[in-house]
């Protein structure tokens, strides 16, 4: 185990690092400052123009995150430039070469890593303050309406910020609400499908009752959010900020705030949160970070186990769980690597990461709290969105590549990667289920982003290429319970989900929606089908 000395050692070291890296962004600042003949008047109003519906009037993050020096750590100015004139991969951010001159996106840079006066504050006042309990929760044994609850699916509609009930067996829609602007990562469900979680970019999280079709309750758990958790035991939500640079601990019942924990290292810097997940044998939230190289692993069962496996472990009683009564201690895991993106291996020992700018991946074995081996796996790959199935005997793992037009498929046994599948283009999602002998794979970017594969478990080949609707993109499938349906987003304000028989690939039926995004089947998720994620 590493010693305290050996641990300060790296403190400091860390520290340093730190320092140095704020004074090269400080450096960069400057050079670009020298740089552009733009004022800083000017540069107000461009962004006011090009970047604020996005971005938030005051940088505070709304489609697009926030836009602080706190949260560029990572992201040199310069390299700032090119993501604006040349847009980033895998996200919304659009080009703007043609409609800035470099001079221009130099301002904008600039103003970018300039501090705010004051960064609002949103700590546990603001998130009370922002807390509503909206409906009761009658006692039900069911839908108060005709429908199978475990095939219900919620298809959340990004292009007018509302979300559908589709009844999985008819495949008809039952209900259409309003959400929150903006909602990101997949919806999060109780243990028996009633209830639904939700997370907006902008921090505001909910819970909307299935049977009853009815919001709960809602709060403000952050200003710029990326993801919620729910706990197994359908207690707790433990939300994932990138501002504040915290964690939001929530009662489930109705989203009241239990505690905030600030997210910090050990020499007091912080850090954004990557996403957070629940391992359910395990009974812990783990959370990547994303400016410091760690994994936290947060126990919410009652009685906290500071040992795994005879191995005593780093926790901390953070400032904010302290007042939580001193549960939920925080297990730190220090990597070599930040970690933007992870899979979990199905009994949740392993964790299988990636960091964005990254040559490999890493698998870290949660037991003894440290990596054991290396992924390879190059370009950006979406392991968040990875899929495990069984191919010649073996358990395997599929990742499409936010970068790179491949799928690649890793043996779980010996992490090898042992197949590379050539695709039209770099995807963003993948789907399958255990009925089904084929997985999809979308093809989001570039010329054939209306391009989806599907790919047989067995040989790990195309065997069809569907274009549902040509020049749209087309990307995510959910399978229904039963595996004997894939549903398909067309990704256009005049959009469609479209439904294929699972078998045949051939269209059964399309649902116009407004650029439907995610659809999450309460079954698949609640069982933890293999094919989809959680
Ligand atoms: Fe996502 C899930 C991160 C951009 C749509 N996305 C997730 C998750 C993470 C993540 C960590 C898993 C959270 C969960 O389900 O609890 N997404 C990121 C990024 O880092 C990235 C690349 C940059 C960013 O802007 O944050 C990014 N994501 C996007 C988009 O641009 C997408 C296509 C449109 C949008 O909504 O902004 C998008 N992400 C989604 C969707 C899921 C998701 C639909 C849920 C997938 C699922 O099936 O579970």
């Amino acid at each position: 185990m590493e010693s305290l000395a050996e641990r300060e050692r790296g403190t400091a070291a860390d520290v340093m690092q730190l320092n140095v890296l704020a004074g090269a962004v400080a450096a960069g600042v400057i050079a670009l400052l020298a740089a552009t003949t733009t004022s800083a008047d000017d540069a107000g109003a461009l962004y006011e123009r090009h970047c604020a519906s996005c971005h938030g009037a005051a940088r505070l993050g709304g489609m697009g995150p926030a836009l602080l020096p706190e949260n560029l750590g990572r992201l040199k100015p310069e390299a700032a430039v090119d993501v604006i004139l040349n847009g980033r991969a895998a996200t919304q951010m659009p080009a703007f070469a043609s409609l800035l001159d470099r001079d221009q996106a130099g301002a904008l840079a600039a103003l970018i890593y300039t501090p705010l006066d004051a960064v609002p504050a949103w700590g546990m006042d603001e998130i009370l303050a922002s807390h509503r309990v909206l409906a009761d929760q009658p006692p039900l044994d069911g839908p108060t309406y005709d429908a199978d609850p475990m095939n219900l699916f919620i298809v959340v509609e990004l292009g007018d910020h509302h979300a559908t009930v589709l009844d999985g067996d008819r495949m008809t829609p039952v209900h259409r609400f309003k959400t929150h602007f903006a909602l990101h990562g997949g919806p999060k469900y109780s243990s028996n499908g009633r209830f639904v979680y939700f997370a907006s970019r902008d921090g505001w999280v909910s819970k909307f009752d299935l049977w009853n079709l009815a919001t709960v309750a809602e709060v403000r758990a952050g200003i710029n959010t990326r993801n919620l958790a729910v706990s197994a035991d359908d207690r707790y939500v433990m939300v994932a900020n990138y501002l504040p640079h915290t964690l939001a601990l929530l009662d489930a019942r109705d989203l009241s705030p239990i505690a905030v924990i600030p997210i910090a290292g050990d020499g007091g810097e912080t850090s954004r949160a990557s996403a957070v997940y629940v391992a359910p044998p395990r009974e812990s939230f783990i959370v990547a970070l994303k400016d410091i190289p760690e994994i936290w692993e947060i126990q919410y069962r009652d009685d906290p186990l500071p040992v795994y496996n005879g191995i005593m472990h780093d926790y901390r009683l953070q400032e904010g769980i302290a007042r939580a009564g001193g549960r939920f201690p925080v297990r730190r895991i220090r990597l070599d690597d930040y970690l933007d993106d992870f899979f979990f291996s199905p009994d949740y020992s392993l964790v299988m990461g990636a960091a964005r700018n990254a040559k490999t991946g890493q698998v870290v074995q949660m037991d003894v709290g440290r990596k054991i081996a290396d992924l390879a796996l190059d370009g950006m790959p979406h392991l968040g969105s990875g899929i495990t199935f069984e191919h010649a005997g073996r358990q395997v793992l599929a990742t499409p590549n936010l970068r790179n037009g491949e799928v690649s498929i890793i043996d779980m046994d010996t992490f090898e990667t042992i197949e590379r599948i050539e695709t039209l283009g770099p995807g963003f999602f993948m789907r399958s289920h255990e009925n089904s002998p084929y997985a999809w794979v979308d093809v989001f970017f570039g010329k054939d982003r209306d391009a989806v594969h599907v790919i047989d478990k067995q040989s790990l080949e195309i065997v069809r290429t569907l274009r549902p609707a040509p020049g749209k993109t087309a990307g995510h499938v959910e399978f229904d319970r039963y595996g004997r349906y894939a549903l398909l987003s067309i990704w256009d304000m005049d959009g469609a989900v479209v439904v294929y028989d699972a078998a045949t690939l051939e269209e059964v039926k399309r649902l116009p929606m407004v650029k439907p995004s995610g659809k999450y089947n309460v079954y698949n998720k609640i069982t933890g089908s293999e094919g989809t994620s959680h």
